[in-house]
């Protein structure tokens, strides 16, 4: 991995360039706003951001309006209420928010009937004096505050033959994704976010890393921000983000401490590199990286130079 050090955002479109043929993602200090997320669609997540940026609005709205555009497309089956459903037929939503001044977060889980989970989260960081808020209570909350629903009594049907032990035969497990925001504003400043439907198939009740502070997310001022994605049950027994995190406090760059973080939890863990995880970073600085156990992985990095689709190839075990 080769490092390099500039401050001009011309540069660094230069290094987007090059790193979308498929190289692992360079290094570079960026000037000005920066947002990293995960996967192909987290480009328009960037474009939303960045937007929210260009037009004076805060590192939360810029959060809150990137991952809210993910939802509301909701077409890939993997954020919001078009996800993949749980393993008795209907989608059951995570998200979180975390700002790095003043180290505040929200988060929701196991959300029914919300269009826009992250938007809860946020208002669970702004309006409550919980950090976070599970099934039914969390809707109550969500309704309470206007937020866009729909009706939950079509799911009734499902909930009532799970309950009688009436299972589908062949409840969607494919492939989900999630998207996980981070950013830093023209003042330095960080912040971050995720939203999912969590893993198809899912048991009823089911809460993965996502909406985990530390897991699926976290965010510490002084230092930078990660985010994860994957098998969420992989993520949280080894706090994948709150290690990345701590390992660039201890002097790591992005990139190297989110490939330190999956060698760390593949010595580990039984399953080795087979995990399933990965994970993008963003320090103080404005160098971003992403890392990889088991597959390629795309994800988007835009600052006021572009907004690019980048990859790096899982990691190569050690
Ligand atoms: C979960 N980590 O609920 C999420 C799902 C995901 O790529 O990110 N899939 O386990």
């Amino acid at each position: 991995m080769s490092l390099l050090f500039c401050t001009r955002p011309a540069r660094y479109l230069l290094l987007l360039a090059f790193a979308s043929c498929a190289i692992q993602p360079e290094l570079a200090v960026v000037d000005g706003p920066i947002t990293i997320a995960t996967w192909p669609f987290g480009r328009f997540a960037n474009e939303q951001a960045m937007q929210a940026f260009a037009d004076g609005r805060s590192r939360l709205d810029a959060v809150e309006l990137g991952i809210r555009e993910i939802e509301r497309r909701s077409s890939d089956g993997s954020v919001g209420l078009g996800g993949r459903p749980n393993a008795a037929g209907y989608p059951q939503l995570d998200a979180c928010i975390m700002d790095g001044p003043g180290h505040r977060a929200g988060s929701v889980a196991g959300l029914e009937g919300i269009v826009h989970p992250i938007s809860v989260a946020r208002l669970v960081m702004e309006k409550c004096r919980h950090v976070m808020l599970v099934g039914e209570g969390a809707r109550w909350f969500a309704l309470e505050h206007g937020v866009e629903s729909v009706d939950v009594s079509i799911y009734e049907p499902q909930k009532a033959d799970w309950q009688r032990g009436r299972r589908p035969q062949d409840p969607d497990t494919r492939g989900h994704d999630t998207i996980t925001l981070l950013v830093r504003d023209a003042d330095g400043h960080l912040a971050g976010g995720c939203s999912t439907s969590g893993a198809g198939g899912k048991v009823p009740g089911r809460v993965g890393d996502s909406p985990i502070l530390g897991a699926g997310l976290y965010v510490d001022e002084e230092v930078g921000a990660a985010g994860g994605t994957g098998i969420g049950e992989n993520i949280m027994r080894h706090c994948g983000t709150y290690l990345i995190v701590e390992l660039m406090r201890q002097g790591m760059n992005p990139q190297a401490a989110c490939e330190e973080a999956i060698h760390r939890m593949a010595a580990k863990d039984p399953r080795g590199y087979d995990l399933s995880v990965s994970f993008i970073a963003l320090d103080k600085r404005g160098r971003v990286g992403a890392a990889s156990s088991s597959q390629s992985f795309p994800f988007a990095v835009a600052t006021s130079a572009g907004n690019q689709v980048l990859s790096v190839e899982k990691v190569t075990p050690r």
